[in-house]
């Protein structure tokens, strides 16, 4: 899974796709087709910055960043876009503009999203995060990190079957850096097989994040060794998807991965 950030203040990439303030849809498109080309099966458009910090988005800023693109690019390409978005009303818009799959942060909390998310008919990822974007990593705090996580992914994932979600329709994914410590995330990772016994396709998000940076003491610009020696962790505890920024990079170190195990 690629990134495609048309936020103007994402932390690893920064307003790369922006052009006077304004999401390009020009731009979004050559970093697609880049993406495509590089072996990236799934694209994750994000309108909304989640990083640490972070202050919320309007509704209309959303829907502007977010839909325009979903729509160029479901007209341009065979793949399957993804929308990183915790909003109801931007869930129905982009399954309208030819969106693919739902991935929220906020695991369908927000009001109304569960009903919307069924109502698309749509896959849909349900991430853990522990407080909200603008706090979480102030004081991350956890009794059984591995145990809460899971059992928040279990309830919700419960929750969207209940509303009518098939279960073939879901996805769990930890929420690395989403108001976790690094022996957090470091815990989480270790410990996958835990997620991927709730017999749920795992996603998992490490790349460039600042557990890397903590752990090898890296800016965000020289993460990538960091990022792709996760990447083939990950893969080999068991996720099922992996979203990264490297697209070529990390399609290699997979790659060679899958070559490995498979003799
Ligand atoms: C994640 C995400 C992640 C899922 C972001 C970043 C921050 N969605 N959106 N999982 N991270 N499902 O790219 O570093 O880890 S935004």
């Amino acid at each position: 899974m690629g990134v495609l950030n048309v936020t103007p203040d994402s932390f690893s990439d920064g307003g790369a796709l922006h052009q006077h303030g304004k999401p390009s849809v020009d731009k979004a498109l050559a970093r697609v087709e880049q993406m495509l080309d590089e072996g990236a099966a799934i694209i994750d458009v994000g309108g909304e910055s989640t990083r640490p910090g972070a202050e919320p988005v309007s509704l209309t800023e959303e829907l502007d960043r977010v839909v325009p693109v979903v729509e160029a690019i479901t007209q341009r390409f065979e793949t399957i876009v993804s929308v990183d978005t915790s909003s109801p009303d931007v869930m129905l818009a982009a399954a309208a503009a030819g969106a693919g799959m739902l991935n929220d942060v906020r695991a369908l909390e927000r009001p109304g999203a569960i009903a919307a998310a069924a109502k698309t008919g749509l896959p849909v990822c349900l991430m853990h995060m522990q407080g909200q974007p603008k706090t979480m990593q102030q004081s991350p705090n956890y009794h059984s990190v591995v145990n809460e996580v899971s059992g928040y992914l279990q309830s919700r994932a419960d929750a969207c079957i209940a509303a009518g979600i098939d279960r073939s329709r879901l996805l769990i994914d930890p929420g690395f850096g989403f108001g976790k410590s690094v022996e957090h995330n470091l815990g989480l990772l270790n410990h996958l097989s835990v997620l991927v016994e709730l017999d749920y396709p795992v996603l998992v998000g490490l790349s460039r994040k600042s557990l890397i940076g903590k752990v090898l003491g890296r800016d965000v610009d020289q993460r990538l060794a960091g990022s792709l020696a996760l990447a083939v962790l990950a893969a080999e505890r068991g996720a099922s998807i992996i979203r990264v920024h490297d697209v070529a990079e990390t399609v290699d170190a997979v790659s060679l991965y899958s070559a490995v195990i498979a003799h």
